[in-house]
Protein backbone atom coordinates (compact mmCIF):
# COMPACT_ATOMS: atom_id res chain seq x y z
CA UNK A 1 0.00 0.00 0.00
CA UNK A 2 1.31 3.77 -0.88
CA UNK A 3 0.69 5.36 2.36
CA UNK A 4 -0.47 8.78 2.74
CA UNK A 5 -2.29 9.15 6.21
CA UNK A 6 -1.49 8.30 9.78
CA UNK A 7 -3.26 8.38 12.84
CA UNK A 8 -1.48 9.19 15.77
CA UNK A 9 -2.12 9.54 19.88
CA UNK A 10 0.51 10.71 21.95
CA UNK A 11 1.10 9.33 25.25
CA UNK A 12 -1.27 10.38 28.55
CA UNK A 13 -0.17 11.88 31.95
CA UNK A 14 -1.12 8.40 33.00
CA UNK A 15 0.99 6.76 30.42
CA UNK A 16 3.28 4.65 33.16
CA UNK A 17 0.00 3.45 34.57
CA UNK A 18 -0.40 0.85 31.27
CA UNK A 19 0.24 -2.67 30.55
CA UNK A 20 3.69 -4.01 30.59
CA UNK A 21 5.81 -7.67 30.77
CA UNK A 22 9.04 -5.58 30.21
CA UNK A 23 11.12 -5.28 33.60
CA UNK A 24 13.02 -1.96 31.81
CA UNK A 25 11.78 0.25 34.55
CA UNK A 26 8.93 3.01 34.54
CA UNK A 27 8.42 4.86 31.57
CA UNK A 28 9.68 8.83 32.04
CA UNK A 29 6.63 10.25 30.52
CA UNK A 30 8.32 13.69 29.41
CA UNK A 31 10.92 11.75 27.58
CA UNK A 32 8.00 9.60 26.26
CA UNK A 33 6.49 13.06 24.91
CA UNK A 34 9.42 13.97 23.14
CA UNK A 35 9.97 10.25 21.16
CA UNK A 36 6.68 10.25 20.34
CA UNK A 37 6.84 14.03 19.07
CA UNK A 38 10.15 12.48 17.19
CA UNK A 39 8.10 9.55 15.83
CA UNK A 40 5.46 12.30 14.23
CA UNK A 41 8.40 13.80 12.54
CA UNK A 42 9.62 10.66 11.22
CA UNK A 43 6.25 9.84 9.68
CA UNK A 44 5.34 13.55 8.17
CA UNK A 45 9.32 12.85 6.64
CA UNK A 46 8.22 9.42 4.89
CA UNK A 47 5.17 11.93 3.34
CA UNK A 48 2.36 11.00 5.37
CA UNK A 49 -0.23 13.55 6.56
CA UNK A 50 -1.25 13.16 10.17
CA UNK A 51 -4.16 13.23 12.31
CA UNK A 52 -3.59 13.80 15.61
CA UNK A 53 -6.17 12.65 18.34
CA UNK A 54 -5.65 14.35 21.61
CA UNK A 55 -4.22 12.30 24.44
CA UNK A 56 -6.80 10.01 26.79
CA UNK A 57 -5.30 10.07 30.40
CA UNK A 58 -8.32 7.26 30.70
CA UNK A 59 -6.65 4.82 28.42
CA UNK A 60 -2.66 5.12 29.77
CA UNK A 61 -1.69 2.64 26.38
CA UNK A 62 -4.41 4.86 24.03
CA UNK A 63 -0.78 5.96 21.86
CA UNK A 64 -0.70 2.29 20.57
CA UNK A 65 -3.36 3.66 18.08
CA UNK A 66 -2.47 0.26 15.72
CA UNK A 67 -4.36 -2.11 18.30
CA UNK A 68 -8.33 -0.92 17.95
CA UNK A 69 -8.25 -1.23 14.02
CA UNK A 70 -6.96 -2.85 10.80
CA UNK A 71 -7.11 -1.55 8.23
CA UNK A 72 -6.51 -2.52 4.49
CA UNK A 73 -6.82 -1.07 0.99
CA UNK A 74 -10.37 -1.80 0.17
CA UNK A 75 -11.82 -1.77 3.86
CA UNK A 76 -11.59 -1.65 7.75
CA UNK A 77 -12.39 -3.21 10.86
CA UNK A 78 -12.73 -2.18 14.05
CA UNK A 79 -10.83 -4.74 16.84
CA UNK A 80 -11.82 -5.80 19.87
CA UNK A 81 -9.24 -5.97 22.53
CA UNK A 82 -8.29 -8.79 24.24
CA UNK A 83 -7.25 -6.32 26.91
CA UNK A 84 -10.04 -5.28 29.06
CA UNK A 85 -8.53 -1.82 30.05
CA UNK A 86 -8.16 -1.30 26.54
CA UNK A 87 -12.02 -1.96 25.13
CA UNK A 88 -12.95 1.71 25.60
CA UNK A 89 -10.03 2.98 23.32
CA UNK A 90 -11.76 2.03 20.17
CA UNK A 91 -15.05 4.20 20.19
CA UNK A 92 -12.24 7.28 19.56
CA UNK A 93 -10.47 5.43 16.41
CA UNK A 94 -13.81 4.53 14.50
CA UNK A 95 -15.01 8.44 14.83
CA UNK A 96 -11.49 9.26 13.61
CA UNK A 97 -11.45 6.59 10.63
CA UNK A 98 -14.84 7.72 9.43
CA UNK A 99 -13.62 9.72 6.65
CA UNK A 100 -11.80 7.32 5.23
CA UNK A 101 -14.27 4.20 6.46
CA UNK A 102 -17.87 5.58 6.67
CA UNK A 103 -18.35 2.30 7.11
CA UNK A 104 -16.20 0.26 8.93
CA UNK A 105 -16.92 -2.97 10.54
CA UNK A 106 -16.31 -4.37 14.19
CA UNK A 107 -14.95 -7.51 15.63
CA UNK A 108 -17.75 -8.65 17.86
CA UNK A 109 -18.19 -10.82 21.00
CA UNK A 110 -16.46 -13.76 22.17
CA UNK A 111 -13.91 -12.33 19.26
CA UNK A 112 -10.95 -10.69 20.58
CA UNK A 113 -8.29 -9.02 18.58
CA UNK A 114 -5.35 -6.45 18.17
CA UNK A 115 -4.03 -4.96 15.47
CA UNK A 116 -0.61 -5.47 16.35
CA UNK A 117 -1.60 -9.33 15.54
CA UNK A 118 -1.78 -8.44 12.20
CA UNK A 119 0.80 -8.32 9.37
CA UNK A 120 0.06 -7.43 5.71
CA UNK A 121 2.02 -8.30 3.10
CA UNK A 122 1.42 -7.22 -0.41
CA UNK A 123 -2.45 -7.97 0.26
CA UNK A 124 -1.54 -11.31 2.13
CA UNK A 125 -2.48 -11.02 5.69
CA UNK A 126 -1.13 -13.19 8.74
CA UNK A 127 -2.87 -13.58 12.40
CA UNK A 128 -1.46 -14.15 15.15
CA UNK A 129 -3.21 -15.80 17.74
CA UNK A 130 -1.94 -14.78 20.92
CA UNK A 131 -2.81 -13.34 24.60
CA UNK A 132 -4.82 -10.95 22.95
CA UNK A 133 -6.16 -12.64 19.71
CA UNK A 134 -8.71 -15.47 20.34
CA UNK A 135 -9.41 -17.91 17.47
CA UNK A 136 -12.92 -16.24 17.44
CA UNK A 137 -11.81 -12.81 16.70
CA UNK A 138 -8.96 -14.54 14.07
CA UNK A 139 -11.80 -16.22 12.31
CA UNK A 140 -14.11 -13.19 12.61
CA UNK A 141 -11.11 -10.83 10.77
CA UNK A 142 -10.18 -13.32 8.09
CA UNK A 143 -13.84 -13.90 6.99
CA UNK A 144 -14.11 -10.27 6.70
CA UNK A 145 -10.74 -10.15 4.38
CA UNK A 146 -12.21 -12.86 2.59
CA UNK A 147 -14.97 -10.38 1.79
CA UNK A 148 -13.07 -7.78 0.57
CA UNK A 149 -10.77 -10.47 -1.44
CA UNK A 150 -7.65 -11.03 0.56
CA UNK A 151 -6.70 -14.35 1.74
CA UNK A 152 -5.05 -14.77 5.07
CA UNK A 153 -3.27 -17.51 7.07
CA UNK A 154 -2.58 -18.08 10.82
CA UNK A 155 -0.03 -18.09 12.82
CA UNK A 156 -0.13 -19.42 16.71
CA UNK A 157 1.74 -17.38 18.87
CA UNK A 158 0.86 -18.60 22.10
CA UNK A 159 3.98 -21.19 22.89
CA UNK A 160 6.11 -17.84 22.36
CA UNK A 161 5.60 -16.14 25.73
CA UNK A 162 8.34 -13.36 24.77
CA UNK A 163 5.99 -12.03 21.95
CA UNK A 164 3.18 -9.80 22.86
CA UNK A 165 1.89 -9.64 19.63
CA UNK A 166 2.50 -11.13 16.20
CA UNK A 167 4.16 -8.45 14.96
CA UNK A 168 6.53 -7.71 17.63
CA UNK A 169 8.46 -10.50 16.17
CA UNK A 170 7.90 -9.52 12.58
CA UNK A 171 7.79 -7.08 10.13
CA UNK A 172 6.83 -7.05 6.27
CA UNK A 173 9.19 -4.67 4.61
CA UNK A 174 8.30 -4.92 0.97
CA UNK A 175 10.12 -6.27 -2.02
CA UNK A 176 9.36 -10.45 -0.53
CA UNK A 177 11.58 -9.81 2.45
CA UNK A 178 10.08 -10.63 6.38
CA UNK A 179 11.78 -9.43 9.20
CA UNK A 180 11.55 -12.33 11.99
CA UNK A 181 12.61 -13.42 15.01
CA UNK A 182 13.38 -16.41 16.30
CA UNK A 183 10.35 -16.70 18.74
CA UNK A 184 8.04 -16.42 15.22
CA UNK A 185 6.86 -20.18 14.68
CA UNK A 186 8.16 -21.09 11.20
CA UNK A 187 4.70 -22.00 9.76
CA UNK A 188 4.09 -22.86 6.03
CA UNK A 189 2.64 -19.16 5.34
CA UNK A 190 6.25 -17.90 6.03
CA UNK A 191 7.65 -19.90 3.57
CA UNK A 192 6.86 -18.03 0.65
CA UNK A 193 9.29 -15.03 1.95
CA UNK A 194 12.97 -14.27 2.06
CA UNK A 195 13.65 -14.78 5.48
CA UNK A 196 15.98 -11.97 7.15
CA UNK A 197 16.50 -13.53 10.64
CA UNK A 198 17.15 -10.95 13.57
CA UNK A 199 19.63 -11.56 16.50
CA UNK A 200 18.07 -12.38 19.55
CA UNK A 201 19.90 -9.31 21.03
CA UNK A 202 18.45 -7.32 18.89
CA UNK A 203 14.85 -8.78 18.55
CA UNK A 204 13.07 -5.52 19.72
CA UNK A 205 14.08 -4.16 16.18
CA UNK A 206 12.16 -6.61 14.37
CA UNK A 207 9.66 -4.49 14.63
CA UNK A 208 10.02 -1.73 11.60
CA UNK A 209 8.13 -0.09 9.44
CA UNK A 210 8.02 0.28 5.61
CA UNK A 211 6.56 3.78 4.55
CA UNK A 212 6.58 4.07 0.67
CA UNK A 213 10.90 4.51 0.08
CA UNK A 214 11.42 4.30 3.56
CA UNK A 215 12.51 1.80 6.79
CA UNK A 216 11.85 3.37 10.37
CA UNK A 217 13.64 1.61 12.73
CA UNK A 218 14.09 1.51 16.40
CA UNK A 219 17.20 3.63 16.76
CA UNK A 220 20.29 1.20 18.59
CA UNK A 221 20.41 -1.84 16.83
CA UNK A 222 23.23 -1.55 14.16
CA UNK A 223 23.30 -5.18 13.27
CA UNK A 224 19.80 -5.20 11.64
CA UNK A 225 20.04 -1.57 10.84
CA UNK A 226 23.28 -2.59 8.65
CA UNK A 227 21.86 -5.38 7.08
CA UNK A 228 19.27 -3.09 5.62
CA UNK A 229 21.45 -0.69 4.33
CA UNK A 230 23.37 -3.61 2.93
CA UNK A 231 20.26 -4.27 0.87
CA UNK A 232 19.52 -1.22 -0.05
CA UNK A 233 17.01 0.08 2.30
CA UNK A 234 16.80 3.90 2.94
CA UNK A 235 16.40 3.65 7.07
CA UNK A 236 14.93 6.54 9.83
CA UNK A 237 16.19 5.36 13.27
CA UNK A 238 13.76 6.74 15.89
CA UNK A 239 14.41 6.10 19.48
CA UNK A 240 11.98 4.31 21.34
CA UNK A 241 13.66 3.63 24.97
CA UNK A 242 10.05 4.75 26.89
CA UNK A 243 7.77 2.83 24.33
CA UNK A 244 9.45 -0.33 24.92
CA UNK A 245 9.19 -0.02 28.73
CA UNK A 246 5.75 -0.35 27.91
CA UNK A 247 5.68 -3.44 25.82
CA UNK A 248 5.16 -0.88 22.37
CA UNK A 249 6.93 -1.07 19.57
CA UNK A 250 7.02 1.43 16.06
CA UNK A 251 4.37 0.15 14.62
CA UNK A 252 2.04 0.43 17.48
CA UNK A 253 2.21 4.08 17.12
CA UNK A 254 0.30 4.97 14.17
CA UNK A 255 -2.29 3.54 12.14
CA UNK A 256 -1.15 3.87 8.56
CA UNK A 257 -3.37 4.37 5.24
CA UNK A 258 -3.79 5.38 1.90
CA UNK A 259 -4.51 4.32 -1.57
CA UNK A 260 -3.64 0.74 -2.62
CA UNK A 261 -4.39 -2.80 -3.23
C1 LIG B 1 -0.33 -3.22 25.75
O1 LIG B 1 0.10 -4.09 26.51
O2 LIG B 1 -1.41 -3.33 25.17
C2 LIG B 1 0.51 -1.98 25.52
N1 LIG B 1 1.21 -1.67 26.73
C3 LIG B 1 1.47 -2.19 24.38
C4 LIG B 1 0.77 -2.39 23.07
C5 LIG B 1 1.71 -2.54 21.95
N2 LIG B 1 1.01 -2.63 20.71
C6 LIG B 1 1.42 -3.30 19.67
O3 LIG B 1 2.41 -4.02 19.73
N3 LIG B 1 0.68 -3.25 18.56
Amino acid sequence: MHYTHAIVRPPPPSFATGLTHSSEGVPDVALALLQHRAYCQALVDCGLQLTELPADPAYPDSCFVEDPAIITGRGAIATRSGAPSRAGEVDSIIVALRAWYPDIARIAEPGTLDGGDVCEADGRFLIGLSSRTNEEGARQLADFLVTLGYRSSLLDMRGSPRLLHLKTGMSYIGDGRMILTSDVPMVKALRPFERIMVSDAERYAANCIRINDRVLIAAGYPELAGTLAGLGYNTLPVEMSEFRKMDGSLTCLSLRYGAGS
